[in-house]
């Protein structure tokens, strides 16, 4: 037996031990976005098992805590939980260690709560989500003892269900395509985010998933984008609209893009729009005229206005997410930077104060370094000791 296939089954055999540990659970629900590999390209980029260390068990433990049994974990999904608990890294370096500090071993006290306010608002949390936890914790303190693992247990709780509040409103718990009809999905936000990175992830996950995919290049302010998007669309063989000549017009490629994906029978297009151009006026100008064009071309489409932040700009993307709402007119978000961020808590202020559902979140540069979002998952890596 070679060492790999040994390390293999080593982990195989914890697996199972992990599973057996979490008691009978329910059967999981299906991920409609996860699949087989389907070009060579993808192929060689298959996800690797680290290590068989700490942060594999622990995502195991993450997985069965969610009822998933051992055959239905994917060398993919661990790989994804080991790099979304390295990316939130930072943040918890702040955050979890001054709190399990500040819990400490006796019962919770008022002094406590005070300190946790303050880590909370330093991880970018926000306050109004900081004020909404405080506030049940308080409460909850008010009517019995409470130990430390019981209000780590709580908090979690509480985080959790900020982040499931937009979600639930939406009726979509998770963000896939309509399977037979068409969907439109615009990148938007300001320059630098991750918009086109975020799309080039994007149409990966939605080919390997099954969903026929196009790409229509409308960001033809800075003149490099077409070719950046051009070479995410050939990673993934998903072709690329786009008008080659300078100041193109977006709205025009979009159209071009919208008949292209009706002829072809496209289930998902994926718009790249500008992050800068001359003067902010014209960027919300511009969105909104994209936005007022595929809704007249393509009323029947299900459209998606998802607005890309940046985790290390903090507080800064709430501000983004109210400027762009009635432009693009949101739908959701998506977090990128995660690795290297030390302001992961901002995911919370984002879906307490701009309401939005985050649906996704990157933590790296890499084609597979985004997967749908997932807040039981998010919690436990932002709290992971
Ligand atoms: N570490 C890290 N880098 C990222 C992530 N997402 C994007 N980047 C990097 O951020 C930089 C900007 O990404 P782009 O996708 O070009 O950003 P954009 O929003 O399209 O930028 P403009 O088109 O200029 O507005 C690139 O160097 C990306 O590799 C991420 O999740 N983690
Ligand atoms: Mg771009």
């Amino acid at each position: 037996m070679s060492l790999l296939e040994l390390a293999a089954a080593q982990r195989q055999e914890r697996l199972q031990q992990l599973t057996a540990a979490s008691a009978a659970s329910p059967p999981s629900e299906s991920q409609p976005l996860a699949a087989a590999p389907v070009t060579r390209e993808q192929a060689e980029s298959e996800p690797q098992l680290g290590e068989f260390d700490d942060t594999f068990t622990w995502s195991a433990e993450v997985l069965a805590a969610q009822g998933r049994q051992v055959e239905d974990m994917s060398v993919e999904e661990i790989d994804w939980l080991g790099r979304l608990r390295r990316g939130l890294e930072k943040t918890r370096r702040g955050f979890v260690t001054q709190l399990l500090e500040n819990l400490g071993d006796d019962p919770l006290t008022p002094e406590v709560l005070d300190d946790l306010e303050t880590t909370l608002l330093r991880a970018d949390v926000g306050v109004q989500a900081t004020d909404r936890v405080l506030e049940a914790l308080r409460r909850r303190l008010n009517q019995e003892v409470v130990d430390p693992a019981e209000g780590l247990r709580f908090l979690k709780e509480q985080l959790r269900g900020l982040l499931e509040e937009p979600i639930k409103a939406s009726a979509a718990p998770l963000l896939a395509p309509q399977k037979d009809r068409l969907n439109i999905w615009l990148m938007v936000g300001v320059n630098g985010v991750g918009k086109t990175t975020t799309l080039g992830k994007l149409a990966n996950l939605a080919v390997r998933s099954g969903y026929s995919c196009l790409i229509a290049a409308a960001d033809t302010f800075r003149a490099a984008a077409v070719e950046q998007v051009s070479i995410w669309g050939q990673r993934s063989g998903v072709p690329v609209i786009a008008n080659p000549s300078a100041n193109a017009d977006p709205a025009a490629d979009v159209y071009d893009a919208i008949g292209a994906a009706r002829a072809k029978g496209t289930e998902l297009v994926l718009v790249d729009t500008a992050g800068r151009l001359q003067t902010k006026h014209n960027l919300m100008e511009e969105l909104t005229k994209v936005r007022r064009i595929i809704d007249k071309l393509a009323p029947e489409a299900v459209v998606e206005s998802l607005l890309v932040l940046d985790a290390s700009q903090g507080q800064n993307g709430l501000r983004q997410a109210m400027a762009f709402a009635s432009a693009a007119g949101l739908t959701g978000v998506v977090i990128t930077k995660l690795d290297g961020s030390a302001r992961g808590g901002v995911a919370l202020a984002v879906a307490s104060e701009a309401r939005l559902p985050i649906r996704f979140i990157g933590a790296g540069e890499g084609i597979r370094d985004l997967r749908p979002f997932n807040s039981f998952e998010f919690v436990e890596a932002l709290l992971s000791r």
